[in-house]
């Protein structure tokens, strides 16, 4: 495997500072700390966030993940003048976000405004060995002269979610000379955060402290000669308790002895560690493509990074937020688009994590049932954005209409019900990738039963069919509809998945059993018509049509609604995101080729993609469709929707969806992996500008390792592996070559073909 690349900030620009502290947020699945400056500046959000931490500010508000006090910050003075890049003159510039290691490093030569040269080297990781663990460094030189210098740095608590307060600060300390401590309590009272920092400047320094306005500082002053380095190590240990099983100063102590052993081993013992768990990681991690453009592998190794980042993998009671840990957005709310987009990655690389994430979903089974009864249904209806509890999150109203006061709904709370289905086609797959029986029997299957019972109660009796009305499919512009083809073939599949499994497993009662059977006879799904096309619900196809060229070229700016009323926008024929595309994309198999490039070319004109989960999907179904080139420019501009020029698009976050979208677009568009009757599928077509496209797979516990060409598919498996290989059926095993077009050539291992696919 190669290194892993590194993510340049390019330029230091006030505009784009949001975005990079977004895209260069160290993580750990733990914890995520924004890529903000040490120096303060007042276009920049600072944030630190703990995977599952969420609380509610007060009356009308909901909870929200918690942006915690701050450690980065640092106020330095050079000679009397403050540090900062909005003045002076800054005479080189690197910042990079180290892939390989997960370090974020910046050097600058500042010429101070009143002359003299400094050099400004900055370093921080957070530790993926021990979670808690973040570490920084901050080393200054003059580079001309001899200078005084200045820096102020420790546990900053003013910071907020946007002015919303979340902590009481219950206790602030200095321990001897290095040692700082805040412990904030959110103002429910149930849960501690203790935040233990250890500073230390090399030497001759003056040093005092200050814990007033819930700043705990040390502030640091010396004398600097010429070219001499001084540096300000940082380490601190973050810790998280909603269980006081002990008191608050003996929790206290613990957290730091936590961190008076880590200080043992230096900033670079501990970075040494992390990057080398880093290394084990990408090694059975990393997708390798050789393209002719290298901002392709940038943005594989972009998303990889981030979906580590951002996945709590120590705690199930967590799951991934739609902005993982890099931001507010969304207030670090739960979506389906951890299920659909961001499970798979886990599913395919290490599945005890998307095991855990399904067992997210099972925990908060109780509050989902509690939403299906409160709304007359029965089963579990899943809210429509979570948090911790599992109860529903959406916010009740939108942004307010200035002009008119009033606030507009959010409906996806109420309709968006495809969520629950797709939770139930997210514990088919990982069922189908690893055979874990002792889930599918306990978890799993309590589910998909729970699920089920939701849609058969959810389906109303109409002229002796049932059909499910009043919806959101995936497009969010249409909404309140009757017979969503999304949602009611997901709906099918799930129910029809449920009793599948209740049989299998001899579970279900005769009353479930009945009563699914009935609802797979009689629930309606929209027809295709005779072109092919799939009618997105029972009205859609008669509105009418715009020209939707303008919006399309501002794609997630939303500009539609500038021009029209959500109402409006409503009743015409216009997607903000796939819909009938997404259904093709997720029940391959229940779509010819032919009908699926029906409904490419027939929706794609009419959606604008202002949603970010909406690009990678149309890239996946056209390249599926053999139409790799187009499905290359949609990954790209998926890829894009972080990485791109937009200096403000992901200022509150990065789009997890849309990341781990380009892991699903390289996997299974381009490489063509998909799993149909729970077997798997590779059908390769590569864009013209990828030579190869090399990637490990774990299926049913085989370590696979594949490496596509134009002419041939390599592949190792540890274990022998049925599957479909351009719709050949062949056991692998061992190191095997396929030569294109037909036939196949084994090496150290075996490959033999049985026949062709239906
Ligand atoms: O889940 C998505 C939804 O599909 C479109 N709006 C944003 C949500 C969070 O990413």
């Amino acid at each position: 495997m190669t290194k892993p690349v590194t993510l340049t900030d390019p330029i230091f620009s006030l505009q784009s500072l949001d975005k990079y502290a977004s895209l260069m947020t160290t993580g750990n699945g733990y914890m995520g700390i924004r890529g903000s400056h040490e120096e303060a500046y007042t276009r920049q959000t600072r944030g630190m966030y703990l995977a599952g931490l969420y609380h509610q500010a007060g009356k009308g508000e909901i909870n929200e993940l918690v942006n915690l006090p701050d450690v980065v910050g640092m106020e330095i003075t050079l000679n009397g003048e403050l540090f900062s890049l909005q003045s002076g003159v800054i005479e080189s510039w690197h910042r990079e976000l180290d892939f390989a290691s997960g370090e974020l490093r910046r050097t600058v030569v500042w010429r101070a405004p009143h002359g003299g040269r400094f050099a400004i080297e900055s370093r921080r990781f957070a530790s993926v060995e021990k979670l808690p663990l973040f570490a920084m460094e901050m080393a200054i030189t003059p580079l001309d002269a001899d200078a005084t210098l200045s820096i102020s740095t420790g546990i900053d608590a003013t910071l907020t979610n946007h002015g919303r307060q979340h902590l009481d600060e219950t206790q602030v300390r200095v321990f001897g000379q290095q040692y700082l401590q805040g412990i904030y309590t959110t103002q429910n009272g149930r849960s501690d955060i203790a935040i233990s920092s250890y500073c230390q400047v090399d030497g001759d320094v003056q040093r005092c402290f200050t814990a007033k306005e819930r700043r705990l500082l040390q502030h640091n002053s010396l004398a600097v000669t010429a070219g001499q380095r001084v540096t300000l190590r940082k380490i601190c240990w973050i810790a998280w308790t909603s269980e006081r099983s002990v008191s608050l100063e003996t929790w206290g102590q613990q957290s730091l002895q936590e961190l008076e052993a880590c200080v043992q081993q230096g900033y670079d013992g501990l970075l040494a560690g992390s990057a080398a768990n880093w290394h084990v990681w990408w090694q059975s991690r990393r997708v390798q493509v050789t393209s002719s453009d290298s901002m392709d592998q940038r943005a594989l190794d972009f998303a990889l990074y981030h979906l580590r980042a951002m996945t709590p993998v120590h705690d199930e009671r967590s799951s991934i937020a739609a902005k993982g840990l890099t931001g507010e957005g969304y207030k670090g709310h739960v979506f389906w688009d951890t299920e659909v987009f961001l499970l798979p990655f886990h599913m395919f690389t290490e599945p005890k994590i998307a095991r855990s994430l399904l067992r997210y979903r099972w925990h908060n089974l109780p509050g989902a049932q509690e939403k299906a009864r409160r709304n007359g249904w029965q089963g579990a209806l899943f809210p429509w954005e979570s948090a911790r509890s599992g109860e529903e999150e959406t916010p009740e109203f939108a942004a307010i209409n200035i002009r008119t006061g009033l606030r507009q709904k959010v409906a996806s709370a109420q309709a968006e019900h495809h969520l629950v289905a797709d939770i139930a086609w997210a514990v088919v797959n990982y069922w189908h990738a690893t055979g874990d029986m002792a889930f599918m029997s306990h978890e799993g299957m309590a589910l998909l039963l729970e699920t089920a019972k939701f849609w058969i109660s959810r389906a109303v009796e109409v002229n002796n069919r049932l059909e499910i009305h009043d919806v959101i499919g995936p497009d969010e512009y249409t909404e309140h509809v009757n017979n969503n083809a999304f949602t009611s073939y997901m709906a099918y599949y799930n129910v029809e998945q449920a009793l599948w499994f209740a049989r299998f497993l001899q579970c279900g009662d005769e009353a479930f059993i009945h009563r699914a059977e009935h609802f797979l006879q009689h629930l309606w799904r929209p027809e295709a018509q005779q072109d092919g096309v799939l009618p997105q619900d029972d009205s859609f196809l008669s509105k009418p049509v715009i020209d939707l060229s303008q919006y399309k070229a501002k794609a997630g700016k939303q500009t539609i609604l500038l021009d029209y009323s959500r109402a409006e926008v409503n009743e015409m024929q216009i997607l903000k995101q796939a819909d009938v595309v997404m259904l093709t994309y997720m029940l391959p198999w229940a779509f010819s080729p032919q009908a699926c490039l029906a409904n490419l070319c027939f929706y794609e004109p009419r959606t604008i993609h202002d949603s970010s989960l909406s690009k990678s999907i149309h890239g996946i179904v056209a390249a599926r469709c053999g139409e790799s080139e187009q499905g290359y420019r949609f990954w790209r501009e998926g890829a894009q929707i972080d990485l791109g020029d937009d200096p403000h698009g992901c200022d509150d976050g990065i789009h997890a969806a849309a990341t781990g979208a380009v892991w699903l677009g390289a996997i299974q568009g381009f490489a063509g992996v998909s799993v149909r009757d729970g077997e798997l599928h590779l059908d390769p077509s590569l864009p013209d500008r990828w030579q190869n496209l090399t990637f490990p797979l774990r299926w049913q516990g085989s370590d696979m390792l594949f490496t596509i060409t134009a002419a041939e598919i390599q592949i190792t498996s540890s274990a022998a592996v049925g599957m479909w290989v351009n719709g050949k059926k062949t056991i692998v095993q061992g190191e095997c070559v396929l030569k294109k077009p037909e036939f196949i050539l084994s090496t150290n291992g075996t490959a033999t073909t049985q026949g062709d696919a239906e």
